[in-house]
């Protein structure tokens, strides 16, 4: 098979970036390992900046989102003893969506038909070949049947244990990476959330967030060691814990159920740069991690997305080599500003095993200062709606 772009992945990088390129014309296979039930199995971010939801809009495929999606003017920090509120719209004019990832990805699925976009489901050994060459080509196997797609471009969008980033040589590339000493464990629940807006709690005990899908399905996570295994944790536990953790206040009007979903996902800040060699992009989690404190990795999926089908537009229609050169810096600025973002919130609101008095003390201190200025909160408010692309 020949083609111009071949995809790695069909998480909601690969599907937004084959819809954005099928919607300039320009030919696109999106090559995905799993079958389309577990990718929509799989229960990930919650909040959607404004580019996210844009993109979306651009594509046509936002009836949904539209009518489902909760816009939230803004979101709190509680530090046990006191709630402060970050007015994102009144400090930014903006807000953000609640919409689940599963959703985003359920349309983006659900439209591939009418759009022309081919996504082989279950693609066996995915493997890119000559991806520092102008022919680059990637072999997989289809119901044990080897397969081979010829084409320009590759877009690596296959997530962080995917293929594409593993095919760039060490020797070109750098890693940055922090690891955090605990995980999230997350819970979803058919009742309704315990507030209308998120409540990012830093308690004694460790981190709590509420969140939520819809004003009938609630998500709240809370941190724990590495070592805890989801078995450690039967639902009343969580219950009890969150109650604790996110104060009285909260506490007062959570509404327990049983659990649908429950998992820990570990905490890590990852970026490899560059996100371009030769004819291989990265786009999303193939080429960063953020902790989930900002509710950025989706949204970075996004933005990177954006940049790509902006540099493969000019590169196919007008030949511009220059736009594809410049595509890893243009999303690295981005990336790097998320990464910071969501590793400041991540300090600030969890309770780390190594810190003594002095780390608490800075955290009590940069509460207050948020709680009293205006200034601080504006800087927080323009970084959780999302800086512009
Ligand atoms: P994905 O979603 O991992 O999709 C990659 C796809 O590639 C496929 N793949 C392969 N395909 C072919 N061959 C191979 N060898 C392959 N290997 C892998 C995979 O099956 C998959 O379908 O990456 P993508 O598209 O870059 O999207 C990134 C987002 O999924 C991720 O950043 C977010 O979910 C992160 N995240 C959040 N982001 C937000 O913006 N807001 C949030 O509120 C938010 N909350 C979260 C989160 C992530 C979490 N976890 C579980 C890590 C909350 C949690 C708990
Ligand atoms: C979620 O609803 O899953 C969620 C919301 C906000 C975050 C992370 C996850 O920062």
């Amino acid at each position: 098979m020949k083609t111009q772009v071949c995809i790695v992945g069909a998480g909601p990088a690969g599907l937004l970036l084959g819809h954005l390129l099928c919607a300039e014309g320009i030919e696109c296979v999106v090559l995905e390992r799993r079958p389309p039930d577990y990718v929509l199995g799989r229960i990930r971010a919650g909040v959607l900046e404004q580019t996210t939801v844009s993109l979306m809009e651009r594509l046509g495929l936002d009836a949904r989102l539209k009518q489902e999606g909760l816009v939230h003017d803004g979101f709190n920090l509680a530090d046990g003893e006191r709630l402060i509120r970050i007015d994102i719209a009144g400090l930014t004019g903006k807000h953000v969506v609640v919409y689940g990832q599963t959703e985003l990805t359920r349309d983006l699925m659900e439209a591939r038909e009418a759009r022309g976009l081919e996504v082989i489901y279950e693609a066996a050994d995915v493997t890119l070949h000559a991806i520092h060459s102008d022919a680059p080509f990637v072999t997989y196997s289809k119901n044990d049947v080897p397969q081979r797609i010829d084409c320009r471009i590759v877009a690596g969008c296959d997530g962080s244990h995917g293929p594409s980033r593993q095919a760039i040589p060490a020797a070109v590339a750098t890693e940055y990476e922090r690891e955090y000493p605990f995980g999230w464990l997350g819970i979803l629940a058919d009742v309704p959330p315990c507030n209308h807006e998120l409540i990012y709690a830093n308690h004694s005990r460790g981190f709590a967030l509420a969140s939520m899908r819809s004003e009938r399905r609630s998500r709240y996570y809370i941190d724990v060691p590495l070592t805890e295994r989801v078995e450690d944790w039967p639902d009343e536990r969580i219950w009890d814990e969150l109650a604790i953790r996110l104060g009285p206040e909260a506490a007062a009007h959570i509404i327990r159920g049983p659990s649908l979903e429950k998992s820990i996902a570990p905490l890590r800040s990852y970026v490899f740069a560059p996100m371009r060699h030769g004819s291989l992009l990265l786009c999303g989690d193939a080429a960063h991690i953020v902790p989930p404190t900002g509710a950025k990795g989706l949204n970075l999926a996004a933005s990177d997305v954006h940049y790509a089908a902006e540099a493969l537009t000019k590169f196919f229609k007008r030949g511009d080599g220059e736009a594809i050169a410049g595509y890893s810096s243009r999303a690295l600025a981005r990336v790097w500003k998320a990464e910071r973002f969501s590793w400041s919130l991540t300090r600030l609101m969890h309770r780390f095993p190594e810190d003594g008095p002095f780390e608490r003390a800075m955290q009590v201190a940069e509460l207050d200062y948020i709680s009293s200025s205006r200034a601080a909160q504006t800087s927080i408010a323009e970084n959780y709606v999302g800086l512009p692309v």
